[in-house]
């Protein structure tokens, strides 16, 4: 979505004394923040920019994408379970997240719900005494991996589906997730809106459901349908190029009294081209230049990648998938492994003062930065290297925390004493990876063209890929 905020937001922006526990809180003068700004658990959850998601549940079984509710308990069979290779795939692969499909459409619930009899207690994994999700949260929290589930509201199974009876019982169940499995950092909302099966729909208690979950881990984040995470449009794992975080309010719990609320972005994308394991799409796992490209289209475009990674009937990733993560990590790695920027020269068109100097774009520390004078909105940065490089990928981040500033730059790199416009771009937010065509040089310019308040910049890093095409 394009967006014109420049003018809106001067107007609304909200000045507000930064009042320490924050960044250089201890010297002065301190940096004002524009309102809205993320919420702790968002910044922390921002941080983490990727996510596994995983498909997982009766319909591995059928081969479906959907189920229809009916499907017999006893398909359900994992016979090799294992939910530790799970977790350490995503930990190996960079993921921070994992959010499990606890119950999906079809009704099945990978744990032993009180409320219904749709569950793996009836089905021949462990005799009926298994628990998926509690081995999936047990197995991510082993490996530090944060824990989230999605619940899908449409059940095709459950008879009180379409009638108010099913608003209580969907509580009951989050409730039973919500309370079992430890710490819950993110809930996973579906807008989906089918028939059940007596052919009705259900007018989802949205506040209800909210109020479960901040009653009992009000430090889980809702998404999607939610007021903390938001869906960014696609299933294509692609971000705008111009992506804000301050979106006008939509849900309960967002502020309706302010034009505008803190609402980052979140792109899922599966890695296959279904979301549960298919054997016949083995073939068609998205390859590395794919998932790499993802990357910068989601991560650097100020948003978190949401990458389902579908287990097999195993119960198991297949090594096809493991691997890919891994060889997708090592690509990653190497395309940041040597910062070019590191031991240039920087100065700064403007400078708040020496606290916040330029030099901290430099650091690789994100607890400093560099910001300009209060009422400064656009500024020149310029990087000398000691010799000239090829460069085709340029990193900034802003530091969000004091709220999303920047709604355009543009990046110059110097072609024997003359500036040539290499980039422009709008957003920035948390992240923007810029990627242009390789150039050779010393000098490169950013030129930030307008900000809704003073631009807060924690980094400014230069990159060469030697795979890299410009998509
Ligand atoms: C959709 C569902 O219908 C798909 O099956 C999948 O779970 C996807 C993430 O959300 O709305």
């Amino acid at each position: 979505m394009t967006r014109s905020p420049v003018i809106i937001f001067i107007a609304s922006i909200v000045v507000v004394v930064f009042s320490g526990g924050g960044k250089n809180a201890a010297e002065s003068p301190p940096i004002e923040f524009t309102h809205p700004f993320p919420s702790k658990t968002q910044l922390q959850w921002e941080n983490s920019k990727l996510e596994m998601f995983v498909h997982f549940g009766m319909n591995t079984f059928t081969d479906k994408e959907w189920g229809n509710g009916t499907e017999d308990p006893a398909l359900f069979n994992p016979t090799a379970f294992n939910a530790d290779q799970w977790a350490a795939a995503a930990k190996e692969a960079g993921f921070k997240y994992l959010i499990l499909t606890a119950k999906h459409h079809d009704g099945f619930c990978l744990w032993p719900s009180k409320f219904t009899g749709h569950t793996v207690r009836k089905s021949p994994y462990k005799n009926g005494q298994g628990d998926i999700v509690k081995e999936v949260a047990a197995a991510c929290q082993k490996e530090g991996l944060k824990f989230g589930f999605y619940l899908s509201p449409w059940d095709r199974h459950e008879s009180t589906y379409g009638t108010d009876a099913y608003n209580a019982f969907y509580c009951n169940q989050l409730t039973e997730l919500l309370t079992n499995y430890g710490e819950i950092s993110e809930v996973w909302f579906d807008g989906a809106n089918g028939e059940g099966p007596n052919g009705k729909h259900q007018v989802y208690d949205w506040p209800k459901y909210y109020s479960t979950i901040r009653q009992y881990q009000p430090g889980a984040l809702i998404a999607i349908e939610g007021p903390d995470i938001r869906w960014v449009g696609n299933e294509n794992g692609m971000a705008g190029e111009t992506e804000w975080s301050i979106q006008p309010p939509k849900y309960p719990l967002q502020n309706s009294a302010e034009p505008k609320t803190w609402w980052p972005s979140q792109c899922d994308v599966s890695i296959r081209p279904g979301w549960f394991y298919h054997a016949s799409e083995d073939e068609q796992i998205k390859t590395v230049d794919q998932l790499v490209d993802i990357y910068f289209k989601s991560v650097g475009r100020n948003s978190n990648l949401l990458l389902n990674v579908p287990p097999n009937s195993h119960g198991l990733i297949a090594s096809v998938d493991v691997h890919r993560l891994q060889d997708w990590h090592a690509r990653l790695a190497k395309i940041f492994a040597n910062e070019l920027f590191t031991n240039a020269a920087i100065v700064a068109s403007n400078t708040r003062n020496e606290s916040y100097s330029v030099h901290n774009c430099l650091d690789h520390n994100a607890g400093t930065f560099w910001t300009t004078e209060k009422d400064t909105t656009a500024a020149d940065i310029i990087i000398t290297m000691d010799k000239a490089a090829d460069i085709n990928i340029i990193e900034l981040d802003e530091v969000i925390e004091f709220g999303q500033r920047i709604s355009s730059f543009e990046i110059y790199a110097d072609h024997n004493g003359t500036w040539g416009k290499i980039f422009s771009g709008t957003t920035i937010g948390r992240t923007r990876l810029a990627r242009f065509p390789a150039v050779n040089t010393q000098r490169i310019k950013i030129a930030i063209t307008s900000s809704l308040a003073a631009p807060v910049l924690s980094s400014v890093e230069g990159y060469y890929d030697e795979n890299n095409e410009v998509r």
